[in-house]
């Protein structure tokens, strides 16, 4: 018997490590969740234990804030698509002041590194939202939504090269904790802002935010969405966010979250390849709030049988070989 256990000890392949190092924090593995995307409050009060256990994300990324509260976009906010969803939320949220008394304290106690998501509509807003978000410890990152396609001039500093720079060379001195921004798809050269905001000082990126899309209403021909547009996510817009993340790592040595319709180990394993040290699961977690587990399993594997001993020994292959 103990000659037989030890045979299979010897033969057993040595767990593969998932670690990575994003902008200076310290990983469990890459996956990570789309801001606005998992209500991990509200499921932390339903599944208890069990989610904090296995908690499917190794950092969290809030659902993005704003300076003053805002209720959001008039219903109906979302549209199915073939392969995806149109969503039209418009950013509601209780402001900086209801977010660091009432969110923050629950964030703070999920099993995982915080990154809470700003959004400004100024570069003095953005100001603010940096400052007293980064004085609190219980913040590891910050990432600034300069992609919002749902709000007016919710892009405008995301969208031109130019902006991007002045916002980072603004916000960088005011906190050493790591700065991610968020890019949007809805741009000629998106490569072009994520070099902007390596310029200015950003740690990260993350990207893709959704693209711009409409749907009709079949009834009456006119816009579906309440705020007529909103912002496309899902499969559907996998292989231009796969695109639009390999060339920003190419353009750039920052490191990348990619994301954009991942709903399997391969989709994340297709990201990393292309150079992204994390990724984001977003839309899939609104059809299966355990996903994120399931694509951190289904990479391992993957990796596992290619021989792969490190996560970090995929990252770029793509790149590489190019
Ligand atoms: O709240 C939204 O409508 C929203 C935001 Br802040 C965002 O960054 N991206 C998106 O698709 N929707």
């Amino acid at each position: 018997m103990a000659l037989t256990a030890g045979a299979d000890l010897a033969t057993e392949a040595p767990p593969l490590d998932m670690r990575v190092e994003l902008a200076g924090l310290q990983l469990k593995h890459p996956i990570l969740n789309g801001s606005g995307t998992f209500d991990a409050v509200a499921a932390l009060r339903s599944f208890g234990n069990e989610l904090r256990e296995r908690f499917p994300f190794a950092a969290f990324v809030s659902k993005t804030i704003t300076l003053a509260p805002r209720g959001g976009n008039p219903p109906p906010r979302l549209w199915e698509t073939p392969a995806g969803m149109i969503n039209s939320i418009g950013l509601p949220n209780k402001g900086l002041a209801g977010f660091l008394e009432h969110d923050l304290p629950e964030l703070a106690r999920l099993p995982a590194p915080l990154i809470v998501s700003v959004a400004g509509f100024s570069g003095e807003e953005f100001a603010q939202l940096v400052e007293s978000v980064a004085a609190r410890p219980e913040v590891a990152a910050l990432e600034l939504n300069v992609s919002c396609p749902n709000v007016k001039s919710g892009c405008v500093m995301g969208s031109d090269p130019s902006e991007t720079g002045a916002l980072l060379r603004r916000l960088r001195p005011l906190t050493a904790k790591p700065l991610i921004v968020k890019l949007t798809p809805n741009v000629a050269d998106p490569g072009a802002i994520a070099q902007a905001a390596e310029a200015g000082g950003s740690d990260a990126l993350s990207l893709i935010n959704t693209l711009r899309g409409l749907a009709l209403d079949p009834a009456t021909g006119g816009p579906w969405l309440g705020a007529s547009t909103g912002g496309l996510s899902g499969p559907a817009v996998r292989a231009v966010a796969l695109e639009m993340t390999h060339e920003a790592c190419m353009r750039t040595s920052l490191p990348v979250i990619g994301m954009g319709g991942i709903q399997c180990g391969q989709d994340a394993l297709d990201f990393i390849s292309a150079g992204a040290t994390c990724v984001a699961v977003g839309t899939e977690s609104f059809r299966d709030p355990a996903a994120g587990n399931r694509i951190r399993d289904e990479l391992s594997e993957l990796l596992a049988r290619r021989g792969v001993r490190s996560l970090r020994q995929a990252i770029g292959s793509t790149r590489t070989r190019q």
